[in-house]
């Protein structure tokens, strides 16, 4: 089956029109931009209908496994241009769009991002998503609908300022809702035995209502369904305090009820004791399961067959109540005895853990777990018991410690498999976080390294690099990334190298006009373009990136006639609302920004740009356009990276530690192919034995004692001298993620890219070394490995 077999271009410009028409009730005369938008959305996505019907049908007939994939944040981003990159229509709705004087491009960027994540994790499940349905396997994707997506991020004199994003604001075209679809979700209130068995009489209730959005894989040969969950209150307003005046209080519950779907939690640090943020976790969790549950039985009466019907994924701890929620809604509703429910859960359940940072693991103190969710509290202390007289295990591998509930401890103790995210990630889950867990429930964890999808990353977000790849190794390799390696085979040819510096600086121009057009800056194209794109966090390490730019600047200024290599220095990213050292980074990097961009000895050679409001929409246009990968935590902090990926798909070259995937791309591009520099996690954790790490290596370092120096007096922040001076203590004092201890080495390897840049030629090769390596990042890859090694499901293409 294939969408598009019948789709002519007549037959689409038809459907657009009448979209405009009846659906949108628009003439072509007054139609707005939003209105196109609209009309070609809609068109588009009828012809997604089709294959996703036929993938529901195929998946009843053959009684296959489905898979399901838990997860709090979706970061989807735009779909319009991805849905018909998909379906091989994007010159078609061009043509037809050009027709009527609107480009198509400006129709693609009238649609707001699907901003339901906060960074790499929910993009990961976003690419998962795709790759599912690319790779026919039945999946559904759960997930929140959060009517307010992650923030938007404004520059205020330098400092990051949130402001509430809207993207429900006009209707989503992409979803359906399902009023039918409508579960009821239980909080609070107390628990009472009768007959042997738990009931749970629940103080507050509301509803998960489902809104389902299409999924089209490549080609439109499958679609899967996200189903996003919204809560509604299961008693409408108060008609007698409406009638008595009292509009406020007579909305009450409904306002209330929908708070659970309202926002997504901006933290990608700690986890916010906040009882909501609990609430919405287990709304999502319960609501899929019941879903889940409900169509299972539709199809079989034996729930025992569950494990061989149905593979969860929980993506991070977040749903990791899913454990006990299938045991309560085994047992309390559908009758079980306790050892039937928690074999069949565990035979289900899988979790994927993305940090090993101690600070992000999530705990609920059994107070909170208690009150919001009585029964639940019952059921983990009933698992933490059997878990630990199973196991004898010591005392810190309980699931329950000094009254507070270890998501990640419960979520590994009901998991078939846990996974990490990279070969060195899962190394340090055995070896740190999880050895002793590893220990009791041995093999239990296994390594899914992450990967990207390729058609968004880079045939949506690079057509200058998509056509030099299918001019030279043939169609295809879109849904079939290996083949990449077959450009390997061209590596001499001359023109095959200029094509791909030729893609590149396309793209570049095209990002320095949208620069120029939003924040007035003048870019040179030919300078290299280094980019660090990701949440600003301090184990990342932006700082160390600003302080070779403040390196690099005062080198130029003594000797501005010295033979430099002109560069771009890019950065994006949001910090977390609390966290403040990461804002005072921001705020950093724009004071150093200003300083550097007004300075006329330097001009040519160097520019600091920061683009606000970072998102998967601006990724897609720095990626291609960027010469230097900036990939520089702390070894073993980061647990993949998976932009990484991205720019390595896209030619660019890496700066980075041996951290997270960082370790495979070099392996499967090249060691010579790739800029690597500072301590292994090894040393990282022998460097940490030092108590004064930091102020030995500043000490050490003349580079890094004149930047200090230059910060504490203020050369950034003129107007306010002291401003930085915390942040010139802190290097000296704690420095926690070793910036001082890995900096020379950063600077050394700078230089040394400096030198290869100056050869645009072999500059060309690597980049073309880089692509051809890249093939193993696709998530298709990764999802095949977790079809084989977790699910057990098989393809049904
Ligand atoms: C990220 N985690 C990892 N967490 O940091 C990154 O290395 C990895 O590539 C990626 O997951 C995918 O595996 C991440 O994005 C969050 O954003 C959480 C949001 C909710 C609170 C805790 C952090």
């Amino acid at each position: 089956m294939n969408a598009l077999n019948d789709v002519s271009p007549q037959s689409l410009r038809t459907r657009i029109t009448k979209h405009l028409t009846y659906t949108l009730g628009k003439d072509k005369s007054h139609a707005s931009l939003y209105d196109w938008r609209m009309a070609v959305s809609y068109s588009v996505r009828d012809i997604v209908i089709e294959p996703w019907f036929a993938a529901t049908r195929k998946t009843y007939e053959a009684q296959g496994k489905r898979v399901y994939y838990l997860s709090l944040e979706f970061l989807i981003g735009r779909i319009l241009g991805d849905a018909m990159t998909s379906l091989g229509l994007f010159d078609t709705v061009r043509e037809i769009l050009d027709d009527e004087g609107i480009s198509l491009w400006d129709v693609i960027e009238d649609e707001p991002d699907a901003a339901l994540g906060n960074g790499g994790l929910g993009r990961l499940a976003a690419c998962f998503l795709e790759s599912m349905s690319t790779l026919a396997c039945p999946a559904y994707g759960y997930g929140i609908r959060y009517e307010h997506g992650l923030f938007r991020q404004k520059f205020e004199n330098g400092s990051q300022v949130e402001l509430p994003e809207d993207w429900l604001n006009q209707p989503n075209p992409w979803e359906f809702e399902r009023p039918e679809s409508r579960y009821t979700i239980p909080f609070k209130g107390h628990v009472e035995q009768a007959d042997g068995k738990s009931v749970w009489y629940a103080a507050e209730t509301v509803y998960a209502r489902a809104y389902d959005m299409p999924v089209v894989g490549w080609q439109g040969k499958w679609a899967n369904t996200l189903r996003l969950w919204g809560a509604h209150p299961t008693e409408m307003f108060d008609l007698e305090r409406f009638n008595s005046g009292d509009y406020t209080a007579a909305a009450a519950p409904e306002a209330l009820a929908r708070t659970l779907s309202r926002v997504l939690y901006p933290e990608d640090t700690t986890e916010s004791g906040k009882e909501l943020r609990l609430k919405q976790e287990y709304f999502l969790t319960s609501a899929a399961l019941q879903d889940i549950l409900r169509r299972f039985l539709s199809e079989y009466d034996d729930l025992s067959l569950l494990p061989d019907k149905v593979a969860i994924q929980m993506n991070d701890t977040h749903p990791a109540l899913a454990g006990p929620e299938l045991i309560r809604l085994l047992m309390d509703v559908h009758g079980l005895a306790w050892e039937d429910a928690k074999r069949i859960a565990l035979g289900c359940l899988n979790y994927t853990n993305h940090t090993l940072l101690p600070e992000a693991l999530e705990t609920w103190s059994t107070w909170l777990m208690g009150r919001v969710l009585p029964r639940h509290m019952q059921i983990i202390e009933r698992i933490d018991a059997e878990h630990q007289s199973e196991t004898n295990c010591a005392p810190d591998l309980a699931i329950v410690q000094h009254d507070h509930v270890h998501m990640g401890t419960l979520a590994f103790v009901m998991a078939s498999h846990v996974n990490g995210v990279s070969a060195l990630h899962t190394d340090l889950m055995k070896e740190t976080v999880f050895a002793g867990l590893n220990g009791v429930y041995p093999s239990r964890i296994i390594n899914q390294t992450n990967g990207v999808t390729p058609r968004r990353w880079v045939r949506l977000s690079n057509p200058a690099l998509s056509k030099v790849l299918t001019d030279t190794i043939g169609a295809g390799w879109e849904s079939d990334l290996d083949r990449l390696a077959d450009l390997a085979a061209h590596e001499e040819d001359h023109d095959v190298r200029d094509a791909i510096g030729a893609a590149k600086r396309h793209n570049k121009v095209a990002l320095s006009n949208w620069v120029g057009e939003k924040m007035g800056m003048s870019l040179n194209p030919d300078a290299m373009f280094d980019v660090q794109i990701k949440r600003i966090h301090e184990y990342k390490r932006q700082l160390m990136n600003v302080f070779e730019t403040i390196a690099r600047w005062s080198a130029i200024r003594a000797n501005p006639q010295g033979d430099w290599t002109p560069r771009v220095k890019i950065f994006g990213g949001k910090a977390a609302p609390g966290y403040f050292v990461a804002k005072d980074i921001i705020h950093f990097i724009n004071d150093v920004a200003k300083t550097i961009n007004n300075d006329p000895v330097t001009a040519d050679l160097l520019q600091v740009v920061y683009p606000a409001n970072y998102n998967v929409s601006m990724a897609q246009r720095l990626i291609p356009a960027t010469d230097l990968s900036e990939q520089i935590s702390t070894a073993g902090k980061e647990a993949s990276g998976t932009g990484n990926m991205k720019f390595t798909m896209n030619g660019a070259l890496t700066i980075g530690t041996l951290d997270g995937a960082n370790v495979e791309i070099r392996e499967h591009v090249g060691a010579e192919n790739f800029f690597l520099f500072g301590m292994t996690a090894a040393q990282v954790q022998d460097r940490y034995q030092v108590t004064d790490h930091a102020r030995q290596a500043i000490l050490a370092s003349q580079p890094l004692q004149d930047i200090l120096q230059m910060i504490a007096e203020g050369r950034f922040s003129p107007t306010d001298k002291g401003r930085y001076l915390p942040l010139v203590d802190a290097m000296w004092n704690h420095d926690p993620f070793l910036v001082a201890s890995d900096f020379d080495s950063y600077l050394a390897c700078q230089a040394q890219v400096d030198r290869a840049y100056t050869d645009a030629d072999q500059w060309n090769r690597l980049a073309l070394r880089n692509i051809a390596g890249s093939g193993f990042f696709s998530s298709d890859r990764t999802i095949k490995g977790y079809m084989a090694d977790i699910w057990d499901t098989k393809s049904l293409a």
